[in-house]
């Protein structure tokens, strides 16, 4: 649900908690396995980016989890399945 923002602050940046379509942040840490290099993380930070409520998507492959930031209404299974169809292996939200 959207929050609504105060007239005063319209025209200017948003607040760094807000994303761009001005919903409140979610961040959802995703495990992925299968990452081996720059290459598979860039694909992973492509397909989870092209996730309509994804503003944001910062892979870490040592690690191997990628944040997202999301809108609260991104469903976990689509998530499962664009990390799926990128040739990666869903491991868990968490
Ligand atoms: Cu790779």
């Amino acid at each position: 649900m959207p929050i609504p923002v105060p007239w005063s602050f319209r025209n200017e940046e948003p607040w760094p908690w807000y994303n761009s379509d001005r919903r409140i942040p979610v961040v959802k840490k995703v495990f992925i396995e299968g990452m081996s290099c720059g290459h598979c993380a860039a694909r992973i930070e492509k397909a989870l980016g092209n996730l309509d409520g994804v503003s944001k998507v910062k892979v870490n492959l040592t690690g191997k989890f990628a944040e997202l930031d999301t809108a609260k209404d991104l469903s976990n299974e689509a998530v499962l399945a664009a990390i799926d169809s990128a040739g990666y292996q869903f491991v868990k939200i968490g």
